[in-house]
């Protein structure tokens, strides 16, 4: 690419710290069902890459490698049987089904039945996955651990007054509820670094997501709760997945009614509608008051997303950034989706320099 279009022209004035770790690279090689295709993954290795080059190429150079956090923080979200079936699943599948391959459910929940998990990979599989996008390879939990230790690091950061961070992991985390996996997503790294937020002391977190997708899983976590807001802007779930959540009637229950705002647009999106949807979330969130906000960062709003329907330009990721930016708050971002891999460095990176200058 010569003249990146839509590229920060100026260095950035505030620097964003970013942390990252190499051992996301193993969980590849896996495929995915697209309705009636089996295809590559579209969450691969070569994200981070391209994601990397793009946020040097803008200046973005205060790049640390991320420190290991150990699985306490993710036990406070995420049950213990589901993170033993994430560690164990590979060992097992491979003793049955020899190397390479990955592990896939077959069946899946029986909603209303006494499903009861064994020690049968199989069964497992089918108890704590939702969809066809969560293969599990040989890399695939250190891949994982690696994700939610470059979040923790980077929310740790922001917790000891660093002004913003950005968290670029994979794999991806806001599909991810506290037992069950899909959409690309096992270990919801944005809701275990919002808790670890409150358990250092915060008293309110905010979440913007702004993946293409509604976040279902940090959805589900905090439901119940008025500790963290949840606020996401997403493609309705009448034309896309995960097509049963993200309708505007979900608005939280028990002590978390009114603390979960969902904004689903209808395909087609452009920034104008857009950036509307955001300027409600942006008043909710600053409502909340949170000490700190977590912005799920996704770009497959992009329009030629190979998953996504809106239609956002490269550019308009300069105005997200710089609309988040203007809220005032301590930020942490963390890597969701986005999969145009020939723009997803250049439009991840314009987010941050949005927000940095
Ligand atoms: C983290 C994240 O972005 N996960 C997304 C998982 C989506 N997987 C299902 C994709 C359904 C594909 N819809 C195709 C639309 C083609 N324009
Ligand atoms: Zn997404």
């Amino acid at each position: 690419m010569s003249q990146a279009k839509g590229q920060g022209r100026t260095r950035p004035s505030n620097t964003m710290r970013i942390f990252h770790s190499e051992a996301h690279r193993g969980h590849a090689g896996a495929m995915e069902m697209r309705y009636d295709k089996l295809i590559p993954m579209c969450e691969s290795p070569d994200r981070m890459d391209t994601i990397l080059e793009a946020l040097r190429a803008q200046g973005h150079q205060d790049i640390v490698e991320a420190s290991s956090f150990g699985l306490e923080p993710v036990l406070r979200v995420h049950t213990p049987s589901f993170v033993s079936f994430l560690e164990n699943c590979w060992p097992l599948w491979e003793a049955e089904f020899g190397p390479g391959g990955f592990a896939t459910a077959y069946m899946f929940g029986m909603r209303g039945m006494d499903q009861l998990p064994n020690a049968s990979v199989h069964s497992m599989l089918s108890c704590y996955t939702f969809d066809v996008c969560v293969p599990i390879v040989a890399g695939t939990w250190s891949a994982i651990k690696s994700a939610v230790d470059t979040t923790l690091s980077a929310a740790s950061f922001v917790k000891n007054g660093g002004e913003a961070a950005f968290a670029l992991c994979r794999p991806p985390g806001h599909h991810a509820s506290s037992d069950l996996a899909g959409g690309y997503c096992y270990v919801n790294n944005a809701a275990v670094a919002a808790q670890m937020l409150l358990d250092a002391g915060a008293s309110r977190i905010a979440i913007l997501d702004i993946d293409y997708h509604h976040g279902n899983g940090t959805q589900r976590i905090f439901y119940d709760r008025s500790d963290v807001l949840y606020a996401s802007i997403h493609a309705t779930p009448e034309r896309e997945y995960p097509f049963l959540l993200g309708y505007a009637r979900e608005t939280g229950a028990a002590a978390g009614e009114g603390f979960n705002l969902n904004l689903p647009q209808p395909l087609g999106t452009t920034i104008a509608p857009y950036r509307a949807a955001l300027q409600q979330a942006v008043e909710r969130v600053k409502a909340h008051g949170p000490d700190v906000l977590v912005v799920s960062l996704g770009v497959d709003s992009y329009i030629r997303d190979p998953v996504g329907g809106f239609a956002l330009e490269s550019e308009d990721f300069l105005r997200l950034g710089a609309d988040i930016k203007r809220i005032g708050l301590p930020t942490l971002f963390v890597m969701e989706g986005g999969y145009a891999i020939a723009e997803l460095g250049l439009n991840t990176a314009n987010v941050i320099t949005g927000f940095c200058n």
